[in-house]
């Protein structure tokens, strides 16, 4: 059975975001990963298109911002945590149908970041890496420059931990969960529009949750 799971998770190119491992301290304790399998985790799930990624903290993470910019630059974590920072409570949307109300989320505007690094003129979107050496996502330039998208330091009102893309995740509020991609280490801004990994796999690049892959969810607000 769990063997299977990860099988699975080799080939999650095949099974799209249907994907999951719950994570939360008692998964960790479980290590028949049993306990995954079962609602409780707050409502969030586990996603990851890889098996492993490595930890990184304070001392060791990095962003980067570069691209069609006229003042790339490289992050840590101390230099985002000094950024001006605003904080969200709105529901949490996954594609699959799990929805976790009233979550927190804080961090640095995206728009700030892009204004810090002087977007070029001819620049119409921006792509998202990860350390994770896997996950992409995109956003034009409209949607990135939204006060609703952040690249979020905290979740649930503390430091985002590992198992939710920290220390560092993008927080795109009014998007399936998809979008918000964990564990970020890359900022390039670009030309046009990428789809990033999901998107390649047949989900919508514009995202908006209840107007987009054919669901009719409320509004996250
Ligand atoms: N790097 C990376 N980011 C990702 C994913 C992923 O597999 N890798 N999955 C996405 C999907 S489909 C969802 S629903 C959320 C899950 O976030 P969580 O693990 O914090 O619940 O992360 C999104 N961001
Ligand atoms: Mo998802």
């Amino acid at each position: 059975m769990v063997l299977g799971l990860l099988g699975l998770g080799a080939v999650g190119v095949a099974a799209g975001p249907y994907l999951q491992r719950a994570e939360s301290a008692l998964a960790q304790r479980d290590p028949s990963g049993l306990s995954g399998l079962l609602p409780g985790n707050n409502g969030f799930r586990y996603y990851s298109v890889v098996t492993s990624v490595p930890e990184r903290d304070a001392e060791t993470y990095t962003l980067t911002v570069d691209g069609l910019v006229r003042r790339p630059a490289t992050h840590r974590l101390a230099d985002l945590q000094a950024m001006p920072q605003r904080r969200l409570v709105k529901d949490v949307q996954c594609v699959t149908g799990w929805r976790v109300p009233d979550t927190p989320f804080e961090g640095v505007p995206l728009a700030h970041l892009l204004d810090a690094a002087g977007v070029a003129p001819e620049a119409k979107a921006v792509r998202f890496s990860c350390f994770d050496g896997a996950y992409t996502e995109s956003l034009t330039l409209e949607q990135a420059r939204r006060d609703d998208v952040l690249v979020a330091l905290r979740m649930q009102d503390a430091p985002i931990g590992h198992n939710h893309g920290g220390p560092v995740r993008l927080y795109v509020a009014p998007m399936y969960f998809y979008k918000s991609a964990k564990w970020l280490s890359g900022i390039t801004v670009t030309g046009s529009v990428e789809p990033g990994y999901w998107e390649r796999n047949g989900y919508d690049v514009d995202a908006w949750v209840g107007r987009s892959n054919g669901r009719n969810d409320a509004p996250t607000n």
